[in-house]
């Protein structure tokens, strides 16, 4: 290898090659010249001119080095776009093999040149640019610049990049400007996101898509739907739509890896991936049923898809069609009279479209005051900074600010006139779902009528004043109380009802209520079945308590290599009939039983949704409880719910398949299943309808009491699993779930008491409640096969036709069938929980019948 050559082109393991030549040369060299005397004069001169080179040498290998080492550069792309003002837009510009485009980009790239030229942190690391597109309005050019900027120098280049526009600005008004040069506005340059330029890309693909007025364009990525996306591929659509139109870009599939950073799409309010025109960021799986479409400001929008080499999925599809500005969904603002009325953020339950500002003007009869409910507020974005400040997208309304998420018709405002004014901001980056909004004409002296205030102006019955329940939802009810005799004094000031005192769940927020609970004293350990034994004995391999509490999860009995433990009632029996003692190791990832066999059958109880926001919404997504089932007979329809367990088995309620005179439910040609299904009626391809073939009710299900309510139903021919058809784990027997744990409960049973059945499937969280509480409040009914869940509060339970149904449980990365829907004191009323069957009762009768 030439060595000016290796000097040149430095890396850092040729640099240690080079350390270590510079080591060794010098001084000994000089020594051996010292001691031996025999060349005379001419070896001395020689000696000295070689000694002379070396260090020359050496002195420039120096300066090579340290320069190099200084000259570090890291590549630097940006993204940016400028308003042409002085040039018209013509159709060749949307193709870039075009003669016209080519020599308009090439008089932006020589115009990006000189201004890159006049600053003096851009002029030395440009590298060049490429115009990507141009698009209407007068013509806007879009294009990427890249610099090779010395390590450490990254942040002025950064600095000197978001401050173009005023370097624009200023050239523009230079009397020296040449008099063909393009007049620039609106100039705007971020940074390349990173992940767009991986080096690790081996194909890309650019497309273009031009809608038109009724056209329908599809985009989608390479092999959908046949064949998974390819890997390590940069994809780029550029939709474009007539001037005066927006697009709309509405995705039908989008099933990508669940880690961004893997596999994503990134759509952009612009034709090229500036960050600051981000309209939204996504990956993993999108339930179809949720609505997913875009609308764009301006005519032009960028989608783009980045893959890595893990993992490739089904891809996503989009309709993409434009639509008239000013168009309905695009619309929004107005007066808005009466008593009553409501109104909603552009595009809304889809994505309002960003860059958009608007008012309403709200006016009810005078003397009245306006109020105004948010049954759905959606207004998250990344850099919203919480809801503080609300720097980016919000509602503004009497002078305050609301963005971020909010819980359902939590933000609600009152004018102090029969006038107020709503105003929606969003700026041009990040999307949300936005609101819908409700306004109602209030008296002003007391808007809330026969009813207690709350500081964030809801109103709710007086009565709950004071009652221990957050029912105004900013507790405002449950301040300054004076608590009654059937309450806690909790030390934080709340009241809480006396039936929460010692029922392991801290409610008053500080732990008052489950102080001197007959809890063990200190150095004691609190055994499962209620006794004490000395901390100091736990896990000692002696059984203390009495039921083996004091010896489970101490690390011993678990991993494939180590010993078991003995047998109790606590310990997981392995299928080679060893216990371990660790708390709920079946199907937790980790091998715990020497045999493995608390790993095994364990492709259960995961849905392949992902879940991108619930707030308190209560419909459920399609696929998102893939276990659920609907029973249904021919002449009532739906009539129960179940659980698919496995291919062929489901598991109901025992009470759901008695007979009642004149229906013969205990036979199975009475019924049949829906798996997959979403919506009654709504049987689409992800749905599979089997008949039953065998019923086995538990043989001691009593009818008056409701024990043992648990049925097993055979399936005529097992299904497939798919997206949507997946099943629930059952819990070992002694799978633990702690009280107080928040549990789902999913059904299309009626919506309230007495009421009609839900079209959607349902889904609500409670929490599981303590048996003693639990059996206090439905007077004493419950038997130890029943487990109770709700929310005391009452307004969430399960009800008529949810009966049979999965009460879930999340244990670890799965989801558990904890429960059956068994019965209740009606539906939702204060402090009267909904029982169910509790599985882990009956896993070995599950097992003993179906094998499962
Ligand atoms: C029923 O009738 C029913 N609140 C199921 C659950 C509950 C009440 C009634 C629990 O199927």
């Amino acid at each position: 290898m030439d060595y000016m050559d290796s000097g040149l082109r430095y890396t850092p393991t040729q640099d240690k090659d080079w350390d270590a030549d510079v080591q060794f040369l010098p001084a000994s060299d000089n020594k051996k010249l010292e001691k031996k005397k025999g060349p005379g004069k001419v070896g001395a001169v020689i000696g000295v001119l070689v000694l002379c080179v070396v260090i020359a040498l050496m002195a420039g290998l120096l300066v090579w080095h340290f320069h190099y080492r200084k000259d570090v550069r890291v590549k630097k792309m940006y993204s940016g776009s400028m308003r042409i003002t002085n040039q018209v837009f013509d159709n060749a510009y949307e193709n870039t093999n075009s003669s016209e485009f080519k020599a308009l980009a090439k008089q932006v790239k020589t115009q990006l040149k000189m201004l890159y030229s006049k600053s003096p942190q851009l002029s030395k690391y440009y590298v060049g640019s490429t115009v990507q597109a141009f698009s209407e309005g007068s013509v806007i050019a879009y294009y990427i610049s890249e610099f090779s900027v010395p390590s450490g120098q990254e942040s002025a280049v950064d600095h000197a990049m978001s401050t173009m526009d005023k370097l624009v600005e200023k050239e523009q008004r230079s009397i020296y400007r040449p008099g063909n040069s393009l007049l620039l506005e609106d100039v705007i340059s971020s940074e390349l996101d990173s992940r767009l330029f991986s080096t690790k890309f081996r194909k890309f693909f650019r497309f273009s898509e031009h809608t038109r007025t009724n056209h329908i364009g599809q985009i989608r990525s390479p092999g959908f739907p046949d064949s998974p996306y390819p890997p390590n591929t940069f994809m780029q659509w550029q939709v474009r739509a007539d001037p005066g139109y927006v697009i709309k870009l509405d995705f039908d599939t989008m099933n990508l890896e669940e880690n961004c950073r893997n596999d994503f799409v990134k759509i952009y309010d612009s034709l090229v991936a500036i960050e600051t025109s981000v309209v939204q960021e996504m990956c993993g799986y999108y339930a179809p049923s949720e609505p997913l479409a875009f609308l764009s400001s301006g005519n032009v929008m960028l989608v783009t898809m980045a893959t890595n080499q893990e993992k490739n999925y089904p891809g996503f599809r989009a309709q993409v069609s434009q639509v008239r500005r000013g168009s309905t969904n695009t619309r929004c603002g107005g007066r808005l009279t009466g008593n009553v009325g409501s109104f909603t953020s552009p595009n809304f339950p889809n994505y309002y479209p960003p860059g958009t500002s608007c008012e309403w003007t709200i006016e009810v009869p005078a003397g009245k005051s306006v109020k105004v409910t948010f049954k759905k507020f959606l207004m998250d974005e990344p850099g919203q900074g919480g809801s503080k400040g609300c720097r980016k997208d919000y509602v503004q309304i009497n002078g305050k600010k609301f963005c971020g998420d909010h819980e359902d018709n939590s933000v609600t405002e009152t004018s102090s006139t029969n006038q107020m004014t709503v105003q929606f901001y969003s700026d041009g980056s990040y999307v949300d779902r936005g609101f819908n909004a409700t306004f109602e004409a209030v008296d002003s002296a007391d808007p809330c009528p026969k009813q207690f205030q709350c500081k964030n102006q809801r109103c709710i019955k007086s009565e709950l004043k004071c009652d221990g329940w957050n029912d105004c939802g900013d507790m405002t009810d449950e301040f300054n109380c004076k608590c009654s005799s059937n309450h806690i004094h909790c030390k934080n000031g709340l009241c809480k009802p006396m039936f929460w005192k010692c029922d392991s769940v801290d409610d008053c927020g500080d732990g008052t209520d489950e102080e001197g609970c007959g809890a063990c004293a200190k150095g004691q350990f609190s055994c499962k079945n209620g006794n004490c034994a000395s901390e100091k004995k736990r896990c000692d391999g002696r059984d203390d308590c009495g039921d083996g509490s004091d010896e489970l999860d101490c690390g011993r009995g678990t991993g494939s290599s180590s010993g078991s433990v003995a047998c109790t009632d606590l310990t997981f029996k392995c299928n080679n009939n060893k216990c371990i003692s660790k708390v709920n190791p079946e199907c937790d990832g980790d091998q715990d039983c020497e045999d493995g066999s608390d790993e095994i059958n364990c492709d259960c109880g995961r849905s392949k949704f992902k879940s991108t926001r619930i707030v308190g919404g209560q419909d459920a997504e399609a696929g998102e409880f893939p276990w659920q089932v609907s029973l249904q007979t021919k002449r009532f329809g739906h009539l129960c719910g179940a659980s698919l367990i496995s291919p062929g088995w489901l598991v109901t309620a025992a009470h759901c398949v008695q007979d009642d005179g004149r229906n013969k439910f205990h036979q199975p040609d009475t019924w049949f299943a829906y798996m997959g299904l979403h919506t009654q009626r709504n049987i689409g391809n992800t749905v599979e309808k089997r008949n039953i073939k065998r019923i086995i009710p538990h043989p001691n299900y009593n009818d008056y009491t409701f024990d043992n309510d648990i049925a097993l139903m055979e399936l005529e021919s097992p299904v497939a699993y798919s997206d949507f058809i997946q099943p629930i784990c059952l819990p070992a027997a002694q799978h633990d779930f702690p009280v107080g744990s928040t549990v789902t409960i999913t059904g299309w049973g009626a919506q309230r008491e007495g009421g009609t059945a839900a079209t959607v499937l349902q889904k609500a969280q409670v929490r599981t409640i303590n048996y003693t509480v639990c059996d206090k409040l439905l007077g004493g009914q419950l038997t130890t096969r029943m487990m109770c869940a709700g929310i005391l509060a009452g307004g969430v339970d399960a009800c008529q036709g949810d009966s049979g149904g999965p009460l879930t449980i999340p244990s670890g990365i799965r989801n558990f069938l904890g429960g059956v829907v068994s019965w209740g004191d009606g539906c939702a009323r204060r402090n009267k929980p909904g029982v169910y069957t509790t599985v882990t009762k009956f896993r070995g009768w599950i097992k003993q019948n179906t094998g499962v």
